[in-house]
């Protein structure tokens, strides 16, 4: 059983509320009372929404905490995969560095609130991210070349055959649906997830849709469209709000005036908690409950996550433009997702400096062998850029481009260098290719 919060109290009605008993609108259960009073979810510090907390800082219990149950091989494997993301976040953002590939997100600072719901979930739930969510596809087993093979755009990226940008995996198999530049799209997406589960007879009451976001896109009209949809339209939808205080370089202060994210799931009717995202089991025990209830119910529950985005917003972002270096330095330090979680590893005999040692190594070699391999790796054929953009029969539109791309090619393909270059990236160098139209014809 989890520690109760207190409710938060976000209507200032009075006391009268209870003593006057003036009855109901015909139409409504709103009690009728005879003083003019607002209210609002900021109307003093004391009325702000809790935040669950398990570990403290230093990766201690805090005091009255119900800490979840989890036993050493469930710890090592939550602490695995947290050291994993830094690990190939760091090879990736350098080999773009080098030109190697486009473009690359990190995570730096929210491993706890990925892996921790990853973790809460099943792994056949349906999972909509938003960008910064590579660890689940890391905790469901996706592997390390997949991730390396999508960055490249390499032949064995089953993402979409180097068709996407970097980090815009999806994978059927592991239940991960494709990532979508335009923010937001992915929360209504979610909510008409979630209720297909419920009517899918062999799903309903096992699986939920779990649907990633930041608290930037949440200033997006998709989102109150899908916390509506899935709020009128009942469905196990689990919406996870990562609230790492930037949306690029505009700060939370200037994304919301209200209590954060978590303000706006009452409004909806929808339970909602906040949560210490970089407490890695508070963000398991949170989830985990909210996982239950959403089953339990039918309904939508929402988590707003409370971390820090301590690396830049992509690489294509330097946030020292707007933040200044001492705060992202203090915010490593404060409250760091991995090291309380080692801690509190420590704490229970389950680590020590050897295996931390051994893991950092064998972390390092794992991802440097699969950076080589997925950079010696050619791109799928030229060809299949045009293959199964749609379902069924090929569209004019695509016909139209696959005919250009090829009169293009066989006049430019071998004399212009940079094309040149370009084409012998792909496999069989962009030639032979029956879906261009031979090349060299
Ligand atoms: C509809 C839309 N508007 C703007 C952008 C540009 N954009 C990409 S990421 C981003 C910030 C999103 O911040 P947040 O949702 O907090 O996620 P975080 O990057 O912090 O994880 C913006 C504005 C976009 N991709 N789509
Ligand atoms: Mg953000």
């Amino acid at each position: 059983m989890l520690r109760k919060f207190p409710t938060p109290r976000l209507h200032c009605l009075g006391p009268q509320r209870r003593a006057v008993h003036l009855g109901h609108l015909p139409n409504s259960r709103s009690p009728l009372v005879p003083t003019l009073s607002f209210f609002n979810s900021v109307t003093g510090s004391d009325e702000k929404i809790p935040t669950f907390r398990v570990l403290d800082g230093v990766g201690k219990p805090v005091e009255g905490a119900q800490v979840p149950e989890i036993d050493e091989a469930f710890a090592r494997k939550l602490y695995e995969n947290m050291q994993l993301l830094p690990t190939l976040d760091t090879v990736l953002y350098n080999v773009q560095r080098q030109g190697k590939i486009s473009f690359h997100m990190t995570s730096h600072g929210e491993e706890a609130t990925i892996i921790g719901a990853a973790a809460a979930l099943e792994m056949d739930d349906e999972v909509l991210g938003q960008y910064r969510e590579m660890g689940v596809l890391l905790w469901r087993g996706f592997g390390i070349d997949s991730v390396m093979a999508q960055c490249f755009g390499n032949q064995d990226d089953t993402s979409g055959k180097g068709r996407q940008m970097p980090v815009h995996f999806g994978s059927p198999k592991h239940h991960f649906h494709t990532i979508s530049s335009p923010l937001a799209t992915q929360i209504p997406q979610a909510a008409g997830v979630g209720y297909a589960l419920r009517r899918s007879p062999d799903r309903r009451s096992r699986s939920i849709a779990a649907c990633f976001f930041g608290e930037g896109a949440a200033s997006e009209g998709d989102f109150h469209a899908g916390l509506l949809l899935a709020s009128t339209i009942p469905s196990p939808t689990l919406f996870i709000a990562r609230n790492n205080g930037f949306a690029i370089s505009t700060p939370s202060t200037e994304q919301y005036y209200g209590d954060g994210i978590a303000s706006r799931g009452p409004g909806y009717g929808i339970d909602t908690v906040r949560v210490d995202g970089n407490d890695i089991l508070a963000v398991l025990a949170a989830v985990r409950e909210a996982r239950r209830r959403t089953l339990e119910q039918g309904r939508a529950v929402l988590i707003e996550a409370m971390s820090y985005r301590v690396g830049h917003h992509s690489t294509s972002d330097d946030s020292f433009a707007y933040r200044q270096r001492s705060e992202v330095e203090d915010r490593k330090r404060v409250d760091n997702p991995i090291v309380r979680f080692r801690l509190y590893m420590e704490s229970r005999g389950w680590w020590d400096a050897a295996a931390e040692e051994e893991l950092k190594a064998r972390l390092k070699a794992d991802v440097m062998k699969a950076f080589k391999r997925a950079e010696s790796l050619p791109r799928c054929e030229l060809g299949e850029l045009f293959t199964d953009v749609y379902a069924g029969e090929e569209p004019w539109n695509i016909t139209e481009q696959r005919k250009e791309l090829t009169q293009l090619l066989k006049k430019y393909g071998q004399v212009w260098e940079p094309w040149r270059t370009e084409l012998g990236k792909f496999k069989n160098g962009g030639e032979g290719s029956d879906a261009v139209g031979c090349l060299n014809r």
